[in-house]
């Protein structure tokens, strides 16, 4: 049998959080990933379910994740440490048919659990998995120039979209049903997870105003990809904030829309 720890899944999350950690965005314990795995790919590890103990998730999972696995990263745990001891620092968990608990099938060695931010995770899995049955991947960290944008910004999704679609011709493009805002709230509660998961029934980005961002996607490449255009772009947006000369003029942006086939936010960008 070939070992998870050789898996590729273990070695996506552990170069990513590393990469993650590089550009600046993960200080600490902060940031956190959730990767779920079909069952078909588990079993290539694991001929059955070997439960090394039960994790109570304090909320009541989704039916549409109950009895599946999530490779995750644990509490506490600082994301430029993965690669090092990823058997430490990850955990593969399966969703309790009940929906109560999850069972630690790998991972988590020194008696740790999943992240305090698995309530968001589990419950955007479920929301995006509704709408994409393709999705896999939640992504959660915290990036620098998002987190100056969010604070320079009313909480409002339209104009966060619009200020980001008006400084990169990228932004559009790649997020161009715009970005879900949430207000400044307490993380790690089933309340900021409920209200993401609420967003991401619309979006596959979330700003946590004075923390960080969500990204979803079917792979790792595509969540990450979704998030460093928002923080190049934020870049770009708070290093000319106050001096700019040319704004990307909105039939650019309509244009844009329009050569890629893009179906925009509506009520961002006025259509003439
Ligand atoms: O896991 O990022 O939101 C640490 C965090 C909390
Ligand atoms: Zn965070």
């Amino acid at each position: 049998m070939k070992k998870f720890i050789d898996s590729p899944f273990v070695k996506e999350v552990s170069d990513i959080t590393l990469n993650m950690y590089r550009q600046g965005w993960d200080e600490r314990n902060g940031g956190n990933i959730s990767y779920l795995i079909d069952e078909k790919y588990v079993r290539e590890y694991f001929k059955e379910d070997k439960v090394i103990r039960k994790i109570p998730l304090g909320f009541e999972a989704d039916e549409i994740v109950r009895g599946k696995y999530f490779l995750v990263t644990g509490t506490g745990k600082y994301f430029k440490n993965v690669k090092g001891d990823p058997e430490t620092n990850l955990g593969l968990v399966k969703i309790c048919d009940c929906g109560h608990d999850a069972k630690l099938i790998w991972g988590f060695k020194d008696g740790g659990k999943f992240t305090s931010e698995f309530p968001a995770h589990l419950m955007s899995h479920a929301a995006r998995l509704k709408v994409d049955p393709n999705n896999r991947i939640v992504m959660h960290t915290h990036p620098t120039y998002t987190i100056c944008m969010g604070a320079c910004l009313p909480t409002d999704e339209k104009i966060f979209t619009r200020k980001l679609w008006k400084s990169n011709t990228e932004a559009v493009v790649v997020f161009p049903e715009g970005i879900g805002v949430l207000p400044c709230m307490i993380c790690g509660t089933n309340e900021i997870g409920e209200a993401t998961a609420n967003k991401m029934k619309d979006f596959r980005l979330v700003s946590w105003t004075n923390h960080g961002i969500y990204g979803v996607g079917h792979t790792i490449d595509e969540a990450f990809g979704l998030i460093e255009t928002v923080e190049k772009t934020a870049q770009i947006y708070m290093l000319t904030l106050g001096h700019v000369v040319n704004e990307i003029p909105d039939e650019v942006i309509i244009g844009l829309a329009k050569l890629w086939n893009l179906k925009m936010m509506p009520g961002v960008i006025e259509e003439k």
